[in-house]
C-alpha cells in the first residue's frame, strides 16, 4: 500500500527541485491520484490501447516506469491473446528507487507478458522493433533541446501501424486559459486533500523541472517524428493524453 503524501505538508526553508528519490517513492501512487486528474482513466486506457495496436512479436515500451502502472495495465490487456502476439514490455525510468520498488511490484504481478526492467535515460536506451511506446507524464522532465530527438528516435524505430501514447502537463497560449486550467487543477488538488502550502511548495519545486508545452507544439513535433495520425484523446484541464499513430 503506498503511504499518504506530505512531503509538502510542512514548512521547508528553502524547496530543492524535485528529484524522484525514496521519499516520493513511499508515496507516489497516492501522490500522483491526487495531483493528476485523470490518472487512473489514462492508466487503464493505456493498457487498452496496447491491446489493440501491439504487433506479434514486437516490444512495448513504457517510457518513465515509476512503478510500473502503465507497464501492468498493458500486461493485463495483452493477457488474453498472450499467446499468439508475443510481445515484451520493455519498462525504463532513471531513477533507482523506482526501479527498485517497480521491480518488486512487477514480481508480484501473476500476468505472463515478459518485463524488462531498465535503470537508464530514456534519451540514451536503444529503441527496437516498437509497436507500442508509452510516454506516461515523462516528457515533460526530458530538457527541452532533447524533445524532438528522443520522439524521432521513436519514431524511426516503431513499426508502421504502431501507437505512441503521451500524455503530459499542458500550457496554453491563451493567458485566460493558462490561468483558468491552472485555478482548476489547484481546486482538483485541494478537493483531494492537499493544503494551500501544500500545492505552493509543491509547485516551486516543480519550477524548471517540470516543463509543459502546447497541445499545438506537441501535435506538431510529433507528426515531423513521423507520426500521421495525431489527437488529443483525453484532456482534463492542463493535463492531456495523444494518441500518434506511426
Ligand atoms: C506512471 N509513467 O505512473 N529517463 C528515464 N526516466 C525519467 C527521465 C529520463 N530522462 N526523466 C524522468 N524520468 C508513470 C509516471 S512520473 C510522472 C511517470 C510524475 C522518470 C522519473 O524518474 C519518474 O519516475 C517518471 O519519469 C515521471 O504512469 O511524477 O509526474
Amino acid at each position: 500500500m503506498s503511504e499518504k503524501d506530505n512531503i509538502y505538508a510542512a514548512p521547508h526553508a528553502t524547496i530543492a527541485g524535485f528529484t524522484f528519490d525514496e521519499n516520493v517513492v513511499r508515496v507516489f501512487p497516492d501522490m500522483i491520484q491526487r495531483s493528476v486528474p485523470g490518472y487512473g482513466t489514462i492508466i487503464a486506457m493505456t493498457g487498452v490501447l496496447a491491446e489493440r495496436y501491439a504487433l506479434p512479436h514486437t516490444q512495448c515500451y513504457d517510457l518513465g516506469c515509476s512503478l510500473g502502472a502503465s507497464t501492468l495495465s498493458m500486461r493485463h490487456y495483452l493477457e488474453e491473446r498472450f499467446g499468439e502476439r508475443d510481445c515484451r514490455i520493455v519498462a525504463v525510468d532513471n531513477s533507482p528507487a523506482m526501479i527498485e520498488r517497480c521491480r518488486e511490484l512487477i514480481a508480484r504481478d501473476a500476468h505472463r507478458t515478459p518485463v524488462e526492467l531498465r535503470l537508464g535515460d530514456i534519451c540514451d536506451i536503444d529503441i527496437v522493433d516498437a509497436s507500442v511506446a508509452v510516454l506516461n507524464f515523462t516528457l515533460q522532465f526530458v530538457p527541452l533541446a532533447q524533445r524532438e530527438t528522443l520522439l524521432t528516435r521513436i519514431g524511426a524505430n516503431m513499426r508502421p501501424g504502431g501507437v505512441l501514447v503521451l500524455s503530459e502537463k499542458i500550457r496554453f497560449e491563451d493567458e485566460h486559459l493558462q490561468q483558468l486550467n491552472t485555478d482548476l487543477h489547484h481546486t482538483f488538488k485541494r478537493a483531494n486533500g492537499y493544503s494551500d502550502l501544500e500545492i505552493s511548495q509543491k509547485r516551486s519545486a516543480l519550477d524548471n523541472v517540470l516543463l509543459p508545452e502546447t497541445i499545438a507544439t506537441h501535435t506538431e513535433r510529433l507528426r515531423r517524428a513521423g507520426f500521421t495520425s495525431v489527437d488529443v484523446w483525453f484532456q482534463c484541464f492542463n493535463f492531456a493524453s495523444l494518441v500518434a499513430i506511426r
